[in-house]
């Protein structure tokens, strides 16, 4: 800025700063040298898609493992914020693949990951340079899912503090080419508060802040005696559950570690919002009725609506 220029250019480029400051951040030098950006999983690319057109709106992006659910979770929304008529249908935007599935209405976008870190991983490279492709800015997102509960009421909703792994360390390992780097696998403190706010205000079911254990498995990797193989006793699968429970660890699920690494990397504020299945102190198999297992994992969808509802009033 120089002395001469008016209020409006200063406001004009203050603002410019203020969204270069709160854009999508891609942590790859190559990527702008590249002519054409293929995001091959999601079966779109800058070449053949006009992202800015499509996507530049985005404010909240909402992921979570199945594809279904994140189709029923873009038509709640879409009710709630009132973004579009009723009965009106939200296509599939990765229609030419099967890999992952994405819909969007009005500012939200809505995308399966699948199970598992690798698989969540994959689709997070790819939203976000779509994010950045798109010149998206002060862009959310929250990964809602199941989980399993440690001490908690099953349909009891947990909001991470922190990601932690097997051994409890707040912590994510990618091993680059052969060597292991470790990163960040803290959460936003203030949106998980705001969150925590948003459940008091819908007052319908618990809901805590605690830490996730991210696992890369289902059965062994979350301490199971009802797998197909079990290498431990019920006694010691007890004392590994409470001894998590001692480091601050409430539920147990498999892609929140990378997720709040990517973020972190990234600079996008996260979050994770997971509905625990069952107590896992009290077993291992889900027996819970169909009917009460999709109301549970209706409440962090309700959860998260409240907040983007909240939060687009503000802007
Ligand atoms: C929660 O549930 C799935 C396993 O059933 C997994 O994707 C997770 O994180
Ligand atoms: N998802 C998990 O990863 N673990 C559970 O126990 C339940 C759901």
């Amino acid at each position: 800025m120089t002395p001469g220029d008016t209020p409006e250019k200063k406001k004009k480029m203050e603002d410019n700063v203020l969204a270069e400051e709160t854009s999508i951040y891609v942590h790859n030098p190559y990527l702008e040298k590249m002519k054409e950006d293929i995001l091959y999983h999601f079966a779109l690319g800058t070449g053949t898609h006009d992202f800015q057109a499509l996507f530049g709106d985005i404010k909240f992006v909402c992921v979570g493992g199945s594809p279904s659910r994140m189709k029923t979770f873009i038509r709640y929304i879409a009710e709630e914020l009132e973004t579009g008529s009723p009965n009106c249908d939200y296509p599939n935007i990765c229609a030419g693949t099967d890999r992952y599935a994405m819909y969007k209405a009005g500012p939200v976008l809505s995308v399966s990951h699948g199970m598992g870190i690798p698989s969540i991983a994959i689709m997070l490279h790819e939203l976000i340079k779509l994010l950045h492709h798109s010149k998206c800015s002060d862009v959310t997102i929250v990964r809602i899912g199941t989980s399993g509960g440690i001490g908690l009421a099953p349909g009891s909703v947990v909001i991470t503090k922190q990601s932690v792994d097997a051994t409890f360390k707040p912590q994510f390992e990618q091993v680059v080419l052969g060597k292991s780097v470790f990163r960040n696998t803290d959460l936003d403190d203030k949106l998980a508060e705001d969150l925590l706010k948003c459940a008091k205000e819908l007052d319908e079911f618990n809901t805590v802040i605690g830490n996730t254990m991210c696992t890369l498995d289902f059965y062994e990797g979350q301490a199971r005696l009802d797998g197909a193989i079990c290498s431990y006793t019920e006694e010691e699968k007890l004392q590994y559950l409470q001894a998590a429970h001692k480091a601050g660890v409430r539920n147990i699920e498999m892609e929140s570690s990378v997720f709040a690494a990517m973020c972190n990397v990234s600079g996008i504020r996260g979050a994770v919002v997971c509905v625990t299945l069952l107590d896992r102190l009290e077993g291992d198999q889900i027996s819970t009725p169909h009917d009460v297992l999709s109301e549970y994992q209706k409440r962090p969808q309700k959860l998260v609506g409240h907040l983007i509802k909240k939060q687009l009033k503000k802007k």
